[in-house]
């Protein structure tokens, strides 16, 4: 793999390029297994394990015209971190290009989000609702990613799918304020089509944003992940839910890798998960 090496098949200028990875070495506000600023290079490795062809899309990623910035700077205060990422993610949205951020920990969607303006819907996948409005004192905490994002697009434009933890303080709030969100459990009973109909009826716009917090996938594949959480997705509910959105989004990330705790099976997850959004985005031109 060429060094310092990218995402593989990511062979685009940033001129010519549709879709821009950028990855956020950034994991501060960790409150349980640390270790997601190594996310984004792990990520990067994992993905030259897999073939330029995606044979169940019949396509190569090859025919899609992919950018890799890199990594931004190692950001010090959670805000420098949020203004940074906003202004990359702002700066590539106005070039007409769709971001893909590696994490880091979910702290960086927020701040991807904040880059577009308010007329999109924010789908998550997620163990956790993220609803708290400050955690240990750190109101960009990780564990506060839906609650950001609900700030910026309205709490009506954001649902996480694949929850099946929150606290008795998020729970009083999601019914006050009105969160809609798809716990795991209906995707396990439902599937997962039947979830994103339900979140994209709930959120009522055409543009769509992702965010992938890998936690929401069963630590039984993806072990290496902030804070797992058991009975969680499988990962072929998850393609299933980039295949489905893919020609509606405008922009993603996904998050949580934190390689340290990793036998190598939740990058490479993660990898392919990104390369699936990649040919899912690509396909609709
Ligand atoms: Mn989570």
């Amino acid at each position: 793999m060429p060094e310092p090496f990218s995402f593989a098949d990511a062979n685009a200028s940033l001129d010519e390029a549709e879709i821009v990875l950028y990855g956020v070495p950034y994991d501060r506000t960790a409150s349980f297994r640390a270790g997601a600023r190594l996310g984004p290079n792990a990520i990067r490795e994992a993905s030259w394990n897999f073939e330029t062809y995606l044979m169940d899309h019949g396509r190569s990623l090859a025919d899609v015209r992919v950018c890799d910035l890199g990594n931004t700077d190692e950001y010090g205060p959670v805000k420098d971190m949020v203004e940074g990422v906003r202004r990359i993610s702002h700066d590539l949205v106005k070039r007409g290009k769709v971001p893909i951020v590696l994490g880091g920990e979910h702290s960086i969607a927020p701040a991807s989000v904040m880059g577009f303006d308010d007329d999109i819907g924010v789908l998550g996948i997620d163990a956790h609702l993220d609803f708290r409005d400050e955690y240990l004192g750190e109101r960009f905490s990780h564990a506060c990613s839906a609650r950001r994002i609900a700030d910026h697009v309205g709490v009506d434009d954001v649902v996480y799918m694949g929850v099946r933890s929150f606290s008795a303080e998020e729970a009083e709030d999601l019914e006050r304020l009105g969160l809609t969100y798809v716990s795991a459990f209906d995707i396990h009973e439902k599937g997962p089509d039947r979830a994103v109909e339900r979140a994209l009826k709930a959120v009522d716009q055409e543009k769509i944003y992702l965010t992938i917090d890998l936690d929401g996938v069963d630590p039984a594949y993806a072990p290496a992940v902030g804070n797992p959480e058991p009975f969680g997705l499988t990962p072929l509910h998850v393609k299933s839910i980039i295949d489905a959105l893919g020609p509606r989004l405008v922009g993603m990330d996904l998050n949580e890798v934190a390689p340290g705790w990793d036998h190598g099976q939740t990058a490479l997850l993660a990898a392919r998960l990104v390369r699936e959004a990649i040919v899912a985005i690509g396909s609709r031109k």
